[in-house]
């Protein structure tokens, strides 16, 4: 009798949750859906199919399109909600160009976390893939796959980079930072500007030439970079229930909603939202690297070095399910030991910061900024501090 009812109970419950998300999803499911592989994970002629897709992109002047379309739109879609679900859009809408050359076309993500140390010593920027550092008085790239390039918007110049501090960038954020924001916010007005003003300024700058400008889709960085972001908010989406969150503001103060349009695009945010569905046919494939570093290494490390009330406050998720084993494994007086460790190797290193200038390219809210910036470096410290040892 108990048994049958609370079986009953919990039919219910699962039926009306299925109810609310049939009614947020008004496009049809996809018939087939492809992957976006991380590009370290992709075969020799995948990416020879990708690179000679791109040439082609290049030579009839897409890459010039999707750059204009960026810097025009640029004060709509960045320091707003807004900000998410455009570029989720506009990274499918490049896709979708390439798979008119090439019906396997993908992009692919850059796992950009996972060479936050030294991100100028990344695989991902050598002549195998997608090239150096800018040389020269000009800064032209002359390796990779867009070495030698002349780019045509605004006006005709060599495709540049510019490697910030002086070529050998600071350290980005870490893998665990980017987890904790991802496992602490619980809304897209916390989100936004907690990765916004993070990993996704700080890439675009460090790369530096044309990915520090208002036309940076010049750069395939951009799309690499923007799928990863695209791929980390699609973590948080399905994790908690998150799926159909949306909340902040639009470029003109009002509220956003699910039934809002996408600024350029005449959809509404609603119909990006859900990958699989409508015309977001796609999904993100785990890196194999990162999987076993994130999901095991770090979160077992976390668990093994945390006292339970800092794993609680950085890592609220990984605490429900790891974090009683702390205080019996160990006291947290055992493993506080460790004094902030600000050098490379030995715990976790401050994470370089947006520059001023590229804060007044987006008129940014600087107590926005700062209330970001100071979050990064608590995390650091409290990590720090505890004798959290990463094994990225
Ligand atoms: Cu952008």
């Amino acid at each position: 009798m108990k048994l049958s009812s609370s079986l009953t109970a919990a039919a219910v419950v699962s039926l009306s949750a299925l109810g609310s998300v049939k009614a947020q999803q008004t496009q049809p499911a996809c018939s087939s859906i492809y992957t976006r592989p991380e590009i370290l994970s992709l075969t020799p002629s995948q990416w020879s199919n990708i690179s000679g897709v791109l040439g082609a992109m290049q030579r009839d002047g897409w890459f010039a399109w999707f750059a204009y379309l960026h810097n025009q739109w640029f004060g709509q879609i960045h320091g707003n909600s807004q900000f998410f679900p455009f570029h989720r859009r506009f990274v499918q809408d490049w896709e979708s160009v390439g798979q008119r050359y090439s019906g396997s076309f993908v992009q692919p993500y850059w796992d950009e976390m996972r060479d936050y140390r030294a991100p100028a010593s990344s695989q991902v920027l050598t002549s195998n893939w997608v090239g150096g550092n800018g040389q020269g008085a000009n800064n032209c790239v002359v390796n990779g796959n867009q070495g030698g390039w002349t780019m045509t918007f605004p006006n005709n110049h060599c495709f540049p980079r510019s490697f910030g501090n002086n070529g050998n960038p600071t350290s980005w954020y870490s893998p665990e930072y980017i987890q904790s924001i991802i496992q602490r916010d619980t809304t897209m007005a916390q989100l936004r500007p907690d990765i916004e003003y993070s990993l996704h300024g700080v890439v675009h700058i460090n790369i530096g030439g044309d990915m520090a400008q208002g036309y940076s889709p010049n750069d395939w960085i951009f799309m690499l970079h923007h799928a990863n972001l695209d791929r980390l908010w699609w973590q948080w989406q399905t994790s908690n229930n998150r799926m159909w969150v949306m909340d902040g503001s639009n470029y003109d103060n009002t509220q956003i909603t699910l039934n809002t349009n996408l600024a350029y695009y005449n959809t509404p945010v609603r119909n990006v939202m859900q990958l699989g569905y409508g015309s977001m046919c796609y999904q993100y494939a785990s890196n194999p690297l990162t999987r076993r570093d994130l999901v095991s290494s770090i979160e077992a490390t976390l668990a093994d070095t945390l006292p339970k009330g800092v794993l609680s406050t950085w890592f609220p998720d990984t605490a429900k399910v790891k974090g009683p084993v702390v205080d019996m494994v160990r006291p947290p007086s055992a493993v506080v030991t460790a004094t902030p460790g600000l050098t490379r190797g030995s715990g976790i290193p401050y994470p370089a910061q947006m520059t001023e200038a590229w804060i007044q390219m987006h008129h940014y809210n600087k107590t926005d900024v700062n209330r970001v910036n100071n979050d990064a470096r608590n995390f650091v410290i409290a990590m720090n501090s505890a004798g959290y040892k990463s094994p990225v």
